[in-house]
Order: C-alpha cells, then structure tokens, then sequence
C-alpha cells in the first residue's frame, strides 16, 4: 500500500495507523482522510486484525482539518458534496480502535480523537474545538461527542472559546481513559491493544456495539440490544470455548468462530 499522508503497519492482530503530515502537524487534508479511510477498510477487511490504533506524532495527534484546503468551500460547494462520509468511517468503524494521543488534537483532530473508542494521552497533549477563532464552528461531532464525554459546560466553555485543554484536565474530565509519559505512550498504547487483540474478535465487535448503543438509545432501549447481543453470542464456539477453558482452568483459545 502506497500512502502518502499516512503509514500503515501491523504488529501481531494490531493495525497502527500513524498520520504523517509532519509539515503541517497532521493537518487533515482530503487526500489523508481518504488514504485513512482505505487504510481501515482494508483493517477491517483483514480478519487476523483485532484492533486498530490510530496515532500521530510527538507534536501533534492532528491540528485539524486543512484551513488551506477549507478556506475556498462554499455553502454550494458543502450542499453538492457531504465531506462527513469519509470522516465517519471511523465512527462506524466495527472493530476497536484506540487513540495515541501527543501534541496537538484540535478541531477534526479532536473529532477523529474521540470517534475512536478509547483515548490513550500523553501528557504533552492538547485538546480543543477552536473553530470558533476562524469564523464557524465543529462540523465533525465537536458539539455532540465531546459534550458527552465532558458534559454541557465544559464542551460549552471549549467550543464557545476556543480554548485548550492539557492531558490532565482531558483526564479530569474524562475525555481520556489514560494519561502517560510520552516516552511510554507507545509501550502503553500497545500493551492495551495487546490485551484487547487476544480476545474473539466477533464478540468484540458485540461488545463495542452494545457500548455504542449507549449513546443513541433510552436506558430500557439499551438493555433491550444489549441482551439480545449476549444472547447471539450463545451461538459462537468462542463463547463456548471461553467458558470451557475457564472451568478447566486454562487460557481460552478462541477461532473468531
Ligand atoms: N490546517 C492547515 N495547516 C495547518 C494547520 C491546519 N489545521 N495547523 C497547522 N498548520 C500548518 C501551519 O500553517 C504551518 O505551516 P507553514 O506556515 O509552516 O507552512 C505548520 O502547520 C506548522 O504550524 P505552526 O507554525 O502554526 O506551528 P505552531 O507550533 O506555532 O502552532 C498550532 C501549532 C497547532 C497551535 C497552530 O498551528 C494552530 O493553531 N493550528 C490551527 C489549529 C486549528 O484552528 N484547528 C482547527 C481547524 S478547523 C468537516 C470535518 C472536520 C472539520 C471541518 C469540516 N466536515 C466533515 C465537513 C474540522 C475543522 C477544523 O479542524
């Protein structure tokens, strides 16, 4: 695979998907968000990939979408063509997909942050929606996702403002699960997607959907497709087979069946 804006490795059942933009801080051009959106069809085409991380460099996770490539769009040019679609492979991506997090994760960078599942942080990173300061506002989940990560007055006070936030009151504030020295984001990173990988990857893919559910549906809603989910895992050998290994005592041995 030939890309010119991302690099693309797999590590045991681990995709990594680095952005690499270095020039412009991993600004999100099309042409990146394009190569992204191969790069995890072809993860999640790939059945010995469990998970997936998505990671930038030690500046910047990602400084937002490219002002240069935005700065000509015209509400005819929005309304012909819905740029949402190739971001949102991410949001509806099935498999996990963990957040390295350093440096810089402002606007559509703090947007693709939090369509990942899990945000892992070091403690040089910086969070915020400051499309405020160029005239408009979040057009990636800015407004919705970060409200439910943070809550009204806290997304309010970023959105409004346009102010940044450190790993620490990220972490405060839930934004993100993990904070860790930056030296030790990678080694932490893969020791999370490490664990994860080792598990069915089918009832992975239940369990990330009934989480996901949460968001969308009332609480009765949510227990309703959260047991019919436990249920359809009564049909895979993996949930036979990690039931059997724990009463006899070993390490399951799951075939994605
Ligand atoms: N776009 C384009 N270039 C960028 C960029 C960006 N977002 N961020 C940085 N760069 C470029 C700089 O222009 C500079 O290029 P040269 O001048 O060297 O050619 C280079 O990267 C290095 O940046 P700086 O010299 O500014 O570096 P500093 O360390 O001094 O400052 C900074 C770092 C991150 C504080 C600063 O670069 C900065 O404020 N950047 C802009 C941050 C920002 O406003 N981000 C939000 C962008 S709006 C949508 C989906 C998503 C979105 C919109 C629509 N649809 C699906 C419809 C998202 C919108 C946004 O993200």
């Amino acid at each position: 695979m030939n890309y010119k804006n991302i690099k693309y490795a797999e590590q045991n059942k681990v995709a990594i998907i680095q952005l690499h933009r270095p020039k412009f801080l991993n600004a999100l051009c099309d042409e990146l968000i394009e190569e992204l959106s191969n790069a995890l069809d072809y993860a999640n085409s790939n059945n010995d990939i469990h998970v997936v991380i998505l990671k930038g460099s030690e500046k910047a996770f990602a400084a937002g979408a490219d002002i240069s490539e935005m700065k000509n769009l015209t509400l005819l040019s929005h309304i012909k063509e819905d740029f949402i679609a190739k971001w949102e492979k991410i949001s509806t991506f099935k498999k996990p997909i963990i957040a390295s997090v350093a440096g810089y994760a402002l606007g559509g960078g703090c947007e693709i942050a939090m369509m990942c599942d899990i945000i892992i942080a070091a403690d040089n990173a910086k969070f915020g929606q400051p499309e405020i300061n160029l005239g408009t506002i979040p057009a990636a989940g800015g407004t919705q996702r970060l409200v439910k990560a943070v809550g009204k007055s806290k997304a309010m006070e970023l959105v409004l403002s346009g102010g940044i936030i450190d790993a620490k009151e990220a972490l405060d504030f839930g934004l993100i699960s993990k904070l860790v020295p930056l030296n030790d984001l990678d080694n932490q990173t893969a020791l999370l997607a490490n664990k994860i990988a080792k598990k069915s990857l089918p009832i992975l893919m239940l369990a990330k959907e009934a989480v996901l559910k949460s968001f969308e549906s009332s609480l009765k809603e949510g227990m309703v497709f959260e047991r019919k989910l436990f249920q359809s895992t009564f049909a895979l050998e993996d949930r036979k087979e990690g039931m059997e290994a724990f009463l006899n005592k070993r390490p399951p041995n799951f075939n994605n069946n």
